[in-house]
């Protein structure tokens, strides 16, 4: 017998199982249906869950190279080169040397 996916390996493949990701979210109305994700946070509001989408702010800089994969920073600034982009480092005091 032909199975297709079964993403989260209950008894119904993907084709028949209402959750696909069994997180408890139908998928009808999952913005993640292959993700587990129950809370359905989605940071820009494209309707793609962040647990799926490549560019949770969407600001074109891909999550895996954004230094704040949760704020929109297209430009990358990071005046104090620490690897967190100004746009969400909370501590912005400047720096006083005596
Ligand atoms: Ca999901
Ligand atoms: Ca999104
Ligand atoms: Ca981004
Ligand atoms: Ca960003």
């Amino acid at each position: 017998m032909l199975t297709g996916p079964n993403t989260d390996g209950d008894s119904l493949g993907n084709t028949c199982d209402p959750d696909d990701d069994n997180d408890g979210v139908p998928d009808v109305s999952d913005n993640s249906p292959l993700v587990p994700n129950p809370y359905q946070k989605d940071t820009d509001g494209d309707g793609n869950g962040d647990a799926s989408d490549p560019d949770d702010d969407n600001d074109g800089v891909l999550d895996a190279a954004d230094n704040c994969p949760l704020a929109v920073n297209a430009d990358q600034k990071d005046s104090n080169a620490d690897g967190k982009g100004d746009a969400c480092t909370m501590n912005m005091a400047p720096i006083i040397s005596c």
